[in-house]
Formats: structure tokens, sequence, C-alpha cells
């Protein structure tokens, strides 16, 4: 078996899972996970029912490729993961998306700060620059993190990144029947469970890529946002509509991890 490579030696000597999404991403999944596995030895693909090439991509490779025999959503293949990555015992799990909108250089950045702080859900956040966004997306996701910090009680950053370290606390959370939301209204609804479980959030500011010839979003606009306005509106209700959780997510900004918390950003 190779060494760790020294880079997540340094910060992470036990057992961090980088766990990787997959949904038709023949395009990108190579190079992400190429770059996943220069920094880390236990890199996890769930390929869930692509009906393109991406499972072949990947051959070759040394990481664990997991497949649902047809799509089951970006929920289900989260939970796949999770429930492997402990049943091999991982301490973290490090969640980025297959579609190459994430630097996986900036996992090591994501997981010094939750070294600090391990009990947080720490979130990769790009809404810090509007200019990166496409603005629909930059005003449905404010839109969105507005209720969604309502429900959790705190500010968020960006409720929409999929780019987060989940600590084994959390990915019980995630793999149990905290919550039950599919497709992209789990990501939202694992907010609100971890932070009524005492796993608030904490933003660390990642660039995110939007580049011109980016495959369409799986994101379905109208209904992946009526479902997670339906998830947060069933737990508002179940609580009374939670006025505290609203006046303590209007207090103050979302919380941001300085960027010197990062041990490596001297050497990028
Ligand atoms: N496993 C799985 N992953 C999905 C599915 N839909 C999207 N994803 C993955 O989730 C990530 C984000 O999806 P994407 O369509 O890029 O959404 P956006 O970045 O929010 O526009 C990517 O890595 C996708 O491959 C799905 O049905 N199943
Ligand atoms: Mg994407």
């Amino acid at each position: 078996m190779t060494s760790e490579p020294a880079a997540l030696q340094a910060l992470a000597p036990d057992s961090v899972w980088i766990v990787i999404p997959a949904y038709n991403e023949e395009r990108t999944i190579r190079d992400v996970a190429e770059a996943a596995l220069a920094l880390c030895l236990r890199v996890l693909v769930v390929d869930d029912g692509s009906s393109d090439s991406t499972a072949e991509r990947l051959d070759g490779l040394p990481l664990t490729l997991l497949r649902h025999p047809s799509n089951q959503g970006k929920a289900a293949s989260l939970r796949t993961g999770f429930r492997h990555a402990l049943a091999l015992g991982a301490s973290c799990a490090v969640t980025l998306d297959g579609d190459g909108q994430h630097d996986p250089r900036d996992v090591a950045r994501l997981l010094a700060v939750w070294r600090r702080q391990p009990s947080r859900l720490v979130i990769g956040a790009r809404l810090h620059d509007r200019a990166q966004f496409p603005p629909l997306r930059y005003f449905g996701n404010r839109f969105a993190c507005f209720w969604i910090s309502w429900a959790a009680g705190h500010p968020i950053a960006d409720s929409q990144s999929g780019f987060r370290v989940y600590s084994r606390a959390l990915m019980e959370i995630a793999v149990g029947n905290r919550a039950r939301s599919a497709r992209f209204a789990f990501e939202s609804e694992i907010i609100i469970a971890a932070a009524r479980r005492g796993h608030p959030t904490l933003a660390v500011a990642i660039a995110g890529r939007y580049p011109a010839d980016a495959r369409p979003s799986h994101y379905r606009s109208v209904l992946d946002t009526m479902a997670i306005v339906a998830m947060v509106a069933s737990r508002l209700l179940a609580r009374g509509l939670y006025p505290q959780g609203l006046w303590r997510s209007l207090q103050r900004a979302p919380e941001m991890a300085p960027a010197a918390e990062s041990a490596l950003d001297a050497q990028r």
C-alpha cells in the first residue's frame, strides 16, 4: 500500500474518505477522481445508474466504485457512500461533486478547518463571490439560504454547496431517519437536522467553477426548489414556526473560517 500523500497526512492522519456522487459525468469524472486520489488514498465514487460511460472512465484507478443499478438521486448516493465509509471506520467524509465544479485541492483547506472544529458541518461556500455565479442560481441559492438558515437557527453562507466535511456523527444522522429527503433537498435537510443536534455549519470560502461549456445542471429549478421549500416548511411548522430560529439567523453574518486556518494556503 502506498503511503498517504504528505499534504493530507499532516492534516488528517486518520481515516478520511473522499466521496464523489456521480450521475452521467463521463466528461469530468476521471479528472476529478485523479485529483482526489492525489490527495487521499480512500476515494469512493458512487455511480448513480449513469447511462453514459462514467464507470468505465474510472477503469484502472485505485478507488472504490459503488454502482446503483438505476438512478436514485444524489441523496441516495451520498447515503450509500456514507454507509460504506462508516462501515470501514471513516473518521469523516469529504463530499465533492463529480462535475468538476469543486477544486479537489480545496479539500485540505476544508479538512484543516474541520480538524479545529470537528463538531461543525464544514461547507465550502461560493456565495461570497457573486460574480462566479449565473444570476438565477445566485438568487435561488440566496432564497434557499434564508429559509434553511431560519429552520437551522443560524445564518448559513451557502446551503446548496455539495462540497462538505461530514464527521462520523453527521454521517450517522445522514444515513438514519433524521434526514429523509430525496435528491437535492437532502443536503438542505441535513443542515437543519445537524444544527438541531449541536452541529452548526461553518463556511470556508472556495472558488466555484461555472465554465460556459458545462453540462446542464441536474437540478430541476421548479421541482427541486419546491421539494426544498416543502421540506423546510414542514420543519418550521413542526417547531411552531421557530421564531427564535428566524431571529438568530438574522442576527449576524454567516460564520466563515478565516483563510489563514488552512495550513496549506502558504504552499498553494
Ligand atoms: N448520484 C447522483 N448524483 C447526482 C444526481 N444528480 C446530480 N448528481 C451529482 O450531484 C452533483 C451536483 O449536481 P449538478 O447537476 O451539477 O447540480 P448543481 O451543481 O447544483 O447545478 C454532481 O456531482 C452530480 O453528478 C443523481 O441523480 N445521482
Ligand atoms: Mg454542478
